[in-house]
């Protein structure tokens, strides 16, 4: 099967598209129209009506290229805050929803999106879930989110994890109120109909472990003696912002910037060298000012958020200009280049984790055709 697919890429897409749409509903005959029917009545159905649809040749999802400006939607997620509280609502979130999935409350085919508000004062109330969730915070400073017992203290770009069934809740002891944006692998949860959740006896949780003790363990390079591989998600939980930028500004001055990444990291889980989190990859790029990236596209459909800098993409040929806190998606397969007007930190996730693990990653670098069976 892999091989006669391999043959005919290298044999351009469109003898593919007429070997592969061979048998289409045009040509079928009034005996046949008959026969779908009758057999549509016990629950069958041709496959050589569908196969072009359900096995294509490069990957043909709806997901769409799409920007969402901070400023514009800002006063909204504002505005909820007067409408419904935290407590009231659970999670006070506006989804961001690609426009190409209406319905769905999905950014990719794989992953949700959403801006979530905590007012100060406000809880958002303890619960747990299997979907594995990341915060990327936008604005404010101060508020705190606590995971299976321990506080962390959110600030700006810092990358925080809520694994998959631990207890979380959210609250804001600061003057301010915060936004954040949540990435969570909802779809894909969906998809293998395995969504679990429960609501926590209590508002919040108690604190059983110090704020800042799973970073001190686990994050500074070092693992506790007789310490092995635990689980499929990281032990740091927060990832503060400062000490990520702070490693780009160096590296800066020796590494090599990649044509199509510029100076890109992926945030690890220490214990493995693994994506931090079993499903969704994240990762965090500096793109100097001037530096215009190769076009570069891949099967992980990516939803970057500006965190410093301006600057345009243009994602399959459409041009998106930026600024921080803006966000953006990907779509899986189309090709993607960055030209950043100042120095420009971009914080993404995408499903690479999932993928990779399973083996369906691919990418392509530089616009070159080349055949993704061998890749
Ligand atoms: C959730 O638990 C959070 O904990 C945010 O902040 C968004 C969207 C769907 C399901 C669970 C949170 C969520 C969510």
């Amino acid at each position: 099967m892999v091989n006669f697919f391999a043959i005919l890429y290298i044999n351009t897409l469109s003898l593919i598209k007429t070997v592969m749409v061979s048998q289409n509903s045009s040509s079928d005959t009034a005996e046949r129209e008959a026969w779908y029917e009758k057999i549509n009545a016990y629950q069958l159905s041709p496959l050589w009506r569908f196969l072009s649809t359900l096995v294509t040749p490069v990957p043909r999802g709806a997901c769409v290229p799409y920007l969402w400006k901070f400023a514009e939607v800002e006063p909204f997620v504002l505005e909820a805050g007067e409408l419904i509280t935290a407590q009231e609502a659970e999670r006070r979130v506006l989804i961001l929803e690609n426009p190409g999935l209406a319905g769905t409350s999905q950014i990719t085919t794989s992953l949700y999106a959403g801006l979530q508000l905590v007012k100060p004062g406000e809880i958002a109330p303890a619960h747990r879930h299997t979907q594995s969730a990341l915060r990327f915070v936008l604005k404010g400073s101060g508020a705190h989110t606590a995971v299976d017992g321990e506080r962390t203290v959110m600030r700006y770009g810092d990358f925080v994890i809520t694994p998959p069934g631990a207890w979380h809740d959210h609250g804001n002891e600061s003057e301010e109120p915060m936004i954040w944006l949540d990435g969570l692998d909802i779809p894909m949860l969906a998809f293998y109909d395995a969504s679990f959740a429960e609501m926590y006896a209590e508002e919040a949780q108690p604190e059983s472990r110090k704020s800042g003790h799973s970073l001190a363990r686990y994050g500074a390079s070092m693992l506790p003696v007789d310490h092995y591989r635990k689980g499929t998600v990281s032990p740091i939980f927060n990832y503060p912002y400062d000490r990520s930028r702070e490693a780009l500004e160096v590296m800066r001055r020796q590494d090599e910037w990649d044509p199509c990444h510029g100076l890109k990291m992926r945030y690890i889980n220490p214990e493995t060298g693994g994506f931090a989190m079993p499903t969704i990859a994240t990762f965090l790029q500096l793109l100097p000012e001037g530096f215009k990236t190769t076009p570069y596209r891949s099967t992980d459909a990516t939803i970057f958020v500006v965190v410093e800098g301006h600057g345009h993409s243009v994602i399959d040929r459409q041009k998106f200009e930026w600024s921080p806190q803006d966000i953006f998606v990907v779509p899986s397969w189309k090709n993607v280049i960055h030209c950043p007007a100042e120095d420009t930190v971009l914080f993404s996730y995408s499903d690479r984790a999932a993928q990779q693990k399973l083996g369906f990653f691919k990418e392509q670098r530089g616009g070159v055709p080349q055949n993704p069976f061998v890749a």
